[in-house]
């Protein structure tokens, strides 16, 4: 193993050169299939994973279900000082931690460490909630009667992420869900387990300073079967997945059929809209951000982008002088703004896109290729793109897919409406963002003739949200939010309970019973 690889994982207490264990219950196993974890950036592997086998997925689950049991009887500002810790634990671990997000996952360091910080403040967020994650007093009708409204843990907490924030994500959920009481079995992408075995440990370790059982924080890694377990598990009242439309689609309906709850979070084709009167010195960085940042690998990347046409000439020729600075390279090197996509597979899916686009006409303005360069060879680097489709029909199939890599579609428009038309035309709806500073354009763009994604800025990029806002989209984006916000409410089960104080027991309505 290279150096600087062998001295991040040192570092986080990960053996180098052996065969890792996958599986966390409060015991370290796996002895199933063996996952690799491979640096997108040179080739190499970084270390060999054994997933879990039928049974130990077995027994994890039931593992963890003992620890709901526990988790839910310890008051929630204790699981809120339990939180505190894991806070103060991952910070101080944090830019090795995010070193090991650019290892694994590839996107350049400044965003690696950004990741590991979101989990740090989501969990500040959810040690304050845990003060706070009140229920209500309702007035009733009857004399003598009080109706309240109680939010209980709800059990174990199914989260499974994707490959591109392999860290957030899964604090985004576990945060909150351990706050309301809950067990939380994770199951993270299956090429970037290093990172959640990273996490797992630090967060293994203050359980057991506090006494708790470890599987309040279960971790298996694997494949299909995994996810199938735990989609199927009666004993997990909550899924939340983090992936493509198609697995989602699947999930979903598999969680509903067995009456459970979901928080899905899938595909993002997400548009920026610059009005003529924008400010273009904040724009053109923040949609070169969002397009270019994590290589295009956000579910929140600008995807699309529609310009003023009274504008468009100017707008593009600052955004291609922006494209033609990156600093693309090592993702662990300062200063680097462009890292690989993930997988090789990846830069296939970018080619494909690219020769659709090249094929139905549409101009290539800059990109549109791999990078060949020796320095580059060993890892999956793309030319960022950018480039005006024929059409701006957002039926087109070049504007209604998402493609996991960066590539920025551009349509010119004349009127908001028409903007906010092909905004909504697509099937996703999770970010959306509108550029200008006139106050009656921002007033119909988050109305109700407005952007109906999840996420609806103005003067502020697609990417980038902070934990504090509600996270999530609509339509196939899936439903339910991550983080901030209401978040919360969905990781409790709620009771409305109404209690007689009085000596008599009136029906409610008037309903008169007596014999
Ligand atoms: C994702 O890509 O799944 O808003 C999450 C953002 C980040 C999270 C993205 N805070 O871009």
């Amino acid at each position: 193993l290279s150096t600087r690889a062998s001295a991040i994982l040192s570092s986080l207490d990960i053996p180098v050169g052996a065969e890792l264990p996958g599986v966390y219950d409060g015991q370290w196993s796996g002895s199933g299939e063996v996952l690799e974890s491979v640096c997108p950036a040179t080739g190499e592997v970084l270390a060999r994973v054994r997933s879990a086998t039928p049974d130990e997925l077995h027994e994890a689950l039931g593992k963890s279900k003992e620890a709901y049991l526990h988790l839910r009887t310890v008051p929630a500002p204790k699981r809120g000082e339990l939180l505190r810790q894991i806070r103060e634990a991952l910070s101080a671990k944090r830019d090795v931690l995010g070193a090991l997000v650019t290892l694994e996952m590839g996107k350049i360091k400044t965003e690696g460490i950004g990741e590991v910080q979101e989990f740090v403040d989501i969990c500040d967020y959810a040690v304050g909630l845990s003060r706070m994650m009140n229920g209500r007093v309702v007035a009733s009708e009857r004399p003598g009667h009080t109706i309240l409204e109680v939010p209980n843990p709800i059990g174990v907490v199914g989260v499974l992420t994707a490959f591109n924030f392999p860290v957030a994500v899964y604090g985004w959920n576990f945060a909150l869900s351990v706050a309301a009481g809950n067990a939380n079995v994770w199951k993270p992408s299956p090429s970037t387990p290093l990172c959640s075995i990273a996490v797992t440990k630090i967060i293994a370790g203050v359980l057991e300073k506090n006494g708790l059982p470890g599987a309040v924080s279960t971790l298996i890694t694997g494949g299909k079967n995994v996810g199938e377990a735990i989609v199927e598990s009666r004993d997990i009242p909550l899924v939340s997945f983090t992936g493509s439309e198609a697995v989602g689609r699947v999930v979903g309906k598999a969680v509903q059929s067995r009456f459970g709850k979901s928080i899905l979070e899938l595909g993002g084709n997400n548009a920026s809209i610059i009005m003529p009167d924008a400010d273009m010195q904040l724009a053109v960085p923040a949609v070169f951000f969002g397009a270019i940042g994590t290589a295009g690998q956000r579910c929140t990347s600008t995807r699309r982008l529609y310009l003023h046409r009274a504008i468009a000439p100017k707008f593009l020729d600052a955004l291609q002088k922006l494209y033609a600075t990156i600093n693309v390279g090592d993702p662990l090197v300062d200063g680097t703004l462009l890292g690989p996509l993930h997988t090789r597979a990846a830069v296939g899916i970018y080619s494909d896109a690219v020769q659709r686009l090249r094929q139905s006409g549409a101009e290539i303005l800059t990109g549109g290729k791999t990078y060949d360069h020796a320095a580059l060879s060993q890892g999956n680097f793309v030319q960022p793109t950018i480039s005006i489709p024929k059409t701006a029909d957002p039926a087109d199939k070049i504007w209604s897919t998402e493609t996991f890599a960066p590539i920025l579609n551009v349509g010119l428009f004349d009127e908001l409406e028409q903007a906010i038309e092909w905004n909504n035309a697509v099937p996703q709806g999770l970010s959306s963002s509108l550029w200008t500073r006139d106050i009656r354009n921002l007033g119909k763009w988050i109305g109700p003739e407005g952007s109906d994604a999840g996420i609806v800025n103005v003067n502020v990029g697609t990417s980038g949200a902070e934990i504090g806002a509600a996270f999530g989209g609509n339509k196939s984006t899936g439903w339910g939010r991550e983080s901030g916000g209401d978040a919360w409410k969905q990781y409790v089960r709620w009771s409305a309970c109404t209690v007689n104080f009085s000596d008599a027991a009136p029906l409610a309505q008037g309903v008169d019973f007596s014999t």
